[in-house]
């Protein structure tokens, strides 16, 4: 029995995701452990293409960008929905260029294609989308003018943008949570103490396994880090059916499982 189930908010049979280019060695990362194996870092990705396709979504590869090393995270650059997609602009001097490189793939799929105006910087990896909300944090990544442009931009679509703050050093929102359904979300506890999910489902992440709060919820798959058995055990105790995807190499990018795709319901 899933308890989550029903939800609007994870249903999607469409992605776009990027090849890793030979550059991600170069990518940004706040520590820095080590560059990633290349190979592995592909043979990873590949896993977890087929991980979306097995969710049931049709996902289209876009070619390697060597230009911008940390290219493969295309949840940065745009936001997307059913009813269209919004072309963001992420705060990193290096990936700023990243939006006109996906703006051509977003026409090709989306009827409806909205651009941010001048100084309004916006990483999708600090939006979270829930049914009745999107939620924009605030990091340093993400400016108030950038999420100010994404609510009117939202509103375009006929969804309502809420502002919200990302804990003091953490790279995105959403490395500190994820939807799992159309009103609940695994969270860590740093994050939800802060009340921004007041009045919803909120499963906390156990204690040492915060970096499983960004997870992928696929229609009535979920995927999380390997490593986390607590969080395994906890999602499949809700009723999920639990893949556990190969991410130590992302991780030293500082990436997770959702910076990978851009997914939506077509
Ligand atoms: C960056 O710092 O921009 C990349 N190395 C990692 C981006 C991860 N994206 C995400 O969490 N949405």
């Amino acid at each position: 029995m899933i308890r989550f189930a029903n939800s609007t908010a994870c249903r999607f049979d469409s992605a776009i995701v990027r090849t890793p280019p030979r550059s991600a060695v170069n990518g940004l990362r706040a520590v820095d452990v080590g560059a990633p194996d290349i190979e592995a870092l592909r043979r990873d990705h590949k896993l977890y293409v087929s991980a979306l396709e097995n969710a049931g979504l049709a996902v289209t590869i876009l070619p390697a960008l060597e230009a911008f090393p940390d290219s493969l995270f295309v949840e940065d650059p745009a936001l997307v929905f059913s009813e269209g997609a919004i072309v963001l602009r992420p705060g990193a001097p290096s990936r700023m260029g990243e939006a006109a490189m996906i703006e051509p793939a977003l026409r090709l799929h989306f009827v409806e294609v909205l651009n941010l105006p001048e100084g309004a910087y916006a990483d999708g990896g600090d939006i979270l989308t829930l049914a009745d909300v999107v939620m924009i944090g605030l990091s340093a990544r993400t400016n108030r003018q950038g999420a100010e442009a994404v609510i009117a931009a939202l509103a375009r679509f006929g969804r309502k943008g809420m502002i919200v703050e990302t804990p003091r050093g953490v790279l995105h929102f959403k490395t500190d949570c994820s939807p799992l359904g159309d009103n609940a979300v695994l969270a860590t506890r740093r994050l939800a103490a802060s009340g921004c999910f007041a009045g919803r489902d909120v499963l906390l992440v156990p204690e040492g396994e915060e970096a499983a709060a960004n997870a992928l919820r696929l229609n009535d798959q979920m995927l999380i880090g390997q490593g986390f058995p607590k969080t395994a055990a906890l999602l499949k105790e809700a009723g999920f059916s639990v893949w556990e995807m190969p991410l130590a190499e992302m991780g030293k990018l500082d990436a997770g499982l959702s910076c990978m795709s851009l997914r939506w319901a077509a």
